[in-house]
């Protein structure tokens, strides 16, 4: 067995645009303070940094106001890099602005062209397939473009739903180590994640679900309790990360990186 599902050598972050006040949410739940989005930010990056893997920091992108949520742009394999294509119409010029900074470290880089739509968030890669959830922006045909461009590096694909009301299929659910995914109640009564071991997050935190394994950290937004009592007492070495501020735009630990180890 392998790790290569959660070891990574680089990570690809963007800070905070200004613009982030007009940026995309479900309910309205008041403006995000930039300022402490951009500590929370800052916070984030130096945790994955302290892993030792190499953190390429890019500008803040005003014309887009998601743009801090860097996931959603790309799937970044060892084999190559696939640009989405975000359904989302506001941020579908997000992923051609990622495109060059993953040429930069790429030998390969392809692009999902449509007519499908895909976003990163939908995407959950495993040491033994990459899981992707139908979703209000992942429609079939962006699931099958990245079929056709995935399953010539060896890659399977398997389709699955994202549950009513939520946004990404990763909002729900994020994994741990090669065997372990951390889920909503919610989503792992799918039957999804059968055959993997399930750590289900506490009463009423759904909201701690979008966490992140990168190399030795579990990275979790801070105050879910429960959860973080949870992950603590199965061994994950956990770090708290503020999100009060992404939070307020439907964003979490995943949305706010792109992780991968491309290969030589
Ligand atoms: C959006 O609605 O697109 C942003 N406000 C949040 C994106 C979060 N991204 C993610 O979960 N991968």
């Amino acid at each position: 067995m392998t790790d290569r599902s959660f070891r990574f050598s680089h990570a690809i972050t963007r800070r905070p645009a200004a613009s982030i006040t007009a940026g995309l949410r479900a309910v309205d739940t008041g403006a995000p303070d930039l300022a402490l989005m951009l500590a929370h930010h800052a916070d984030y990056t130096a945790a994955l940094r302290a892993t030792g893997a190499t953190i390429v920091e890019l500008d803040a992108l005003e014309p887009y106001p998601d743009s801090v949520f860097v996931e959603d742009t790309a799937l970044c394999l060892p084999e190559g890099a696939v640009v989405m294509r975000p359904g989302a119409p506001s941020r579908l010029g997000e992923a051609a602005e990622m495109a060059p900074h993953l040429a930069a470290l790429y030998g390969q880089v392809v692009s999902i062209t449509g007519p499908g739509f895909i976003e990163g968030g939908d995407i959950l890669v495993t040491e033994r397939e990459i899981l992707v959830g139908r979703s209000a922006r992942t429609d079939a045909a962006g699931i099958a473009e990245l079929i056709r461009l995935v399953t010539p590096w060896g890659h399977k694909v398997r389709e699955v739903e994202t549950p009513p009301g939520v946004l990404h299929f990763k909002t729900d659910c994020s994994l741990l180590d090669a065997e372990t995914i951390l889920a909503t109640p919610r989503l792992a009564a799918s039957g999804c994640f059968d055959g993997y071991r399930v750590i289900h997050t506490g009463e009423g935190e759904e909201a701690a679900a979008n966490s992140i394994r990168f190399n030795d950290l579990v990275l979790a937004p801070a105050g879910f309790l429960r959860t973080a009592e949870t992950l603590d007492r199965a061994g994950y070495n956990l770090r708290l990360i503020g999100n009060s501020e992404c939070a307020k735009l439907d964003g979490g630990m995943s949305c706010l990186s792109l992780r991968f180890t491309p290969h030589p």
